[in-house]
């Protein structure tokens, strides 16, 4: 690829399912590389569409709301907030965050659905699908799961195995299971209109694997990354399968014809398609027109997805978009990322085993840009890679605070303290300056050149060498040393540090956008542009500089502990239940006597870190109850307040009190109390059976 070329992109991040909040491995997956290609791009002053939304429909929208008891609408409403207002929060800098439930999207959808019918793209097949009768529903996706024929994996979904990637139909799954209700389902006939993949095996092959379209060059093979390759290479040798495009669900779009009551189109028909609405709304507010970004030969399209969504991208959606017609264009490039893994393990939403993006802004207020920072270098580019709180807090301390921090700012409190907060005028070059000029015109072509091949990882870590050459420079020449004898020199050092810090202003740009504005704000930079960077003179003598403002802080040692000890609390609540106990006689549990009761005076028992001494109002009489409950509740909170006492316990001594009785707690998987309350306010001595 060349950058100087394409003057327009049309770059799409993955639309996340509204169903949950973004945790940082959808972050280094899809959405900062992409972010950060989008920023370079507008940098070098193309004509960039940067878009993303919600993907509203599918099995992980209404399972979630079934889950929950609510309606799906409920669900997308809630998460689409708040992911949109989380991405802009952390400074992805989409040009539109649109919705796939909006009107534009399903009659987008229903349009490609109808032309590829009218054209007859599709093939109507009725055959037996799996049922689940209990709750009435046919089941594909992720209704149902079962045993991965390919790996083996005990819980692949109905259309893909998420351990190796496999797109798979439901009846490939061995012991398949409803999700909805855990039955096994039945086989009912049902009719459904099918993609046949097949038919398009060749044209797919000599696009993927030569890069050839319609016998001319589309895209250099040899710049997608092998894994993506890879996957798209085992799919077709294994020979393209018949893929149904509709659905028997009430939620979704609707299917465009009069025979198609109760369908809807799968939701990876239409997820895909959502790039192109979102473009559309995009473009028609601001007075563009979409068809530039999707239908003219000068732009080129980038994906950016994990790699659990290669097969969509790469085969389905050209597909469709090809079989429209109108000179759809397809992906110049499928940068997909692998996976982030977190202290060992896969990150997981049901077993809440993640760094939520939306509680990490609340609890690092202002640290948006040590997150991209850390998962950058960390990105999962060509393999899994790993995230743990203990690097963040390297890589914070050491590389952020001690390089990049500790330059920028001994550069500006020098440049204060010596020249007034005025750009000194760079005298004489010697050679060892001269030297480190080269190097500083070197870093933003090689940064540029690794960015255009999705290598993000390294181009930051080449940015970063501007602050590294920075710090070494300054520590060889000592300008602090050199000022009472010769301020002339310390001229030109530090006017050689202060185009550093400006080259790192621009080059930072793309990765760290917060505190590149910092950087340039601080040197009084404005309308920088990418084609300054490299140079010495950005800065022009007599500049004024604005205000020293530190850039990164240390994170200490108990933050990043508490954030493992959240995660291992995360890891104890998703254990099982502890295993039921042996049965017992009605005649047993009826011996046993509790009653409500309220708590009329609490009090911690000296020298004891668990314990409170309780007084309660049984109903029957008033007793003191000893309870090991003080970790969890104070005296204070818990005054007046009504729970479960079990009553003819015998009583024991504890700590030399009488204990008459216990109070009913729940214990937690974390070991964490929970009172047992009546629903209501109930007279004291009511018994509980
Ligand atoms: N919502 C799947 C996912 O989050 C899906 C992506 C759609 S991209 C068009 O993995
Ligand atoms: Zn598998």
């Amino acid at each position: 690829m060349n950058s100087t070329q394409t003057q327009r992109y049309t770059i799409t991040a993955a639309l996340p399912y509204a169903n949950g909040p973004l945790h940082i491995g959808h972050i280094a997956g899809a959405y900062l590389p992409a972010d950060t290609f989008a920023r370079f791009l507008r940098m070098l002053g193309k004509d960039v569409a940067f878009v993303c939304g919600s993907d509203e429909h599918g099995a992980a929208i209404t399972i979630k709301a079934r889950k929950e008891g609510v309606s799906p609408k409920r669900v997308i409403d809630k998460f689409h907030a708040l992911n949109k207002a989380t991405f802009k929060d952390f400074g992805i800098s989409f040009d539109i965050y649109h919705r796939t439930s909006e009107p534009i999207h399903h009659k987008t959808s229903q349009d490609f659905f109808t032309v590829l019918n009218d054209k007859g793209y599709f093939e109507i097949n009725e055959s037996e699908q799996y049922y689940d009768e209990e709750a009435s529903q046919f089941l594909a996706d992720r209704y149902i799961v079962g045993t991965c024929p390919k790996c083996g994996h005990d819980s692949a979904y109905g259309d893909q195995c998420e351990n190796c990637g496999s797109s798979l139909s439901p009846t490939d799954l061995i012991e398949p299971k409803s999700t909805l209700t855990g039955s096994i389902p039945v086989l009912k006939k049902t009719k459904h209109w099918y993609l046949p993949m097949q038919k398009h095996e060749a044209w797919i092959k000599d696009w993927i694997v030569n890069g050839l379209l319609d016998g001319k060059k589309h895209h250099n093979p040899e710049e997608w990354k092998n894994h993506v390759l890879g996957q798209c290479r085992s799919w077709i040798e294994g020979g393209l399968q018949p893929r149904a495009m509709t659905r028997d669900l009430d939620w979704g779009v609707k299917v465009p014809l009069e025979d198609a009551e109760g369908k809807v189109l799968y939701v990876w028909l239409d997820a895909p398609i959502g790039y192109i609405s979102a473009t559309k709304a995009w473009a028609e507010k601001n007075n563009k027109n979409w068809k530039d970004y999707w239908q003219n030969d000068d732009t080129k399209l980038i994906h950016f997805i994990g790699k659990d969504n290669i097969v969509f991208h790469c085969i389905i959606f050209p597909i469709i978009l090809k079989s429209y017609g109108h000179d759809f264009l397809l992906p110049d490039n499928v940068p997909a990322n692998e996976f982030l893994n977190l202290e060992g393990n896969k990150l997981s939403t049901s077993r809440n085993w993640a760094v939520w993006l939306h509680e990490y802004l609340k609890e690092f207020p202002g640290k948006q840009d040590v997150l991209r920072y850390v998962l950058t270098t960390i990105s999962p580019e060509n393999k899994d890679s790993e995230f743990t709180w203990k690097d963040f807090q390297a890589k914070n301390n050491n590389e952020l605070v001690a390089i990049l921090g500790n330059f920028v700012n001994r550069t500006m409190v020098l440049s204060h303290k010596y020249f007034n907060g005025e750009v000194p005028v760079r005298g004489e070059m010697v050679k060892y300056d001269e030297e480190v000029a080269a190097q500083v015109a070197e870093i933003p072509q090689k940064v540029e050149s690794l960015i255009m091949q999705y290598k993000f990882r390294e181009a930051l870590a080449e940015a970063m060498k501007l602050a590294r050459l920075g710090n070494k420079y300054l520590a060889d020449t000592e300008p602090w040393k050199l000022f009472p004898q010769d301020p002339e020199i310390v001229k030109t050092i530090l006017n050689i540090c202060l185009q550093i810090t400006a080259n790192l202003g621009i080059v930072l740009q793309p990765f760290l956008p917060r505190t590149a504005e910092k950087i340039q704000f601080m040197l009084g930079l404005r309308d920088s542009k990418w084609d300054q960077a490299g140079k010495m003179d950005i800065l022009y003598p007599y500049d004024k500089l604005g205000r020293t403002e530190l850039l990164f802080k240390k994170v200490e040692d108990d933050v990043v502990e508490q954030q493992v000890k959240k995660l291992e609390k995360a890891k104890l609540s998703s254990l099982p239940a502890e295993p039921e106990k042996d049965t017992i006689d009605f005649e047993d549990f009826i011996k046993i006597d509790m009653r409500i009761g309220t708590i009329l005076h609490a009090e911690k028992v000296p020298k004891t870190k668990k314990l409170l001494k309780l007084k309660i109002d049984t109903g029957i009489d008033t007793r003191t109850i000893v309870s090991g409950i003080a970790e969890y509740f104070s005296p204070d909170e818990i005054l007046g307040m009504q729970v479960c006492v079990l009553v003819n316990l015998k009583p024991r001594k504890i700590k030399g009190i009488e204990s008459q009785g216990m109070i009913l707690m729940a214990e937690d998987r974390d070991g964490s109390l929970s009172f047992i309350k009546p629903g209501k306010k109930i007279n004291n001595g009511s018994s509980i059976r």
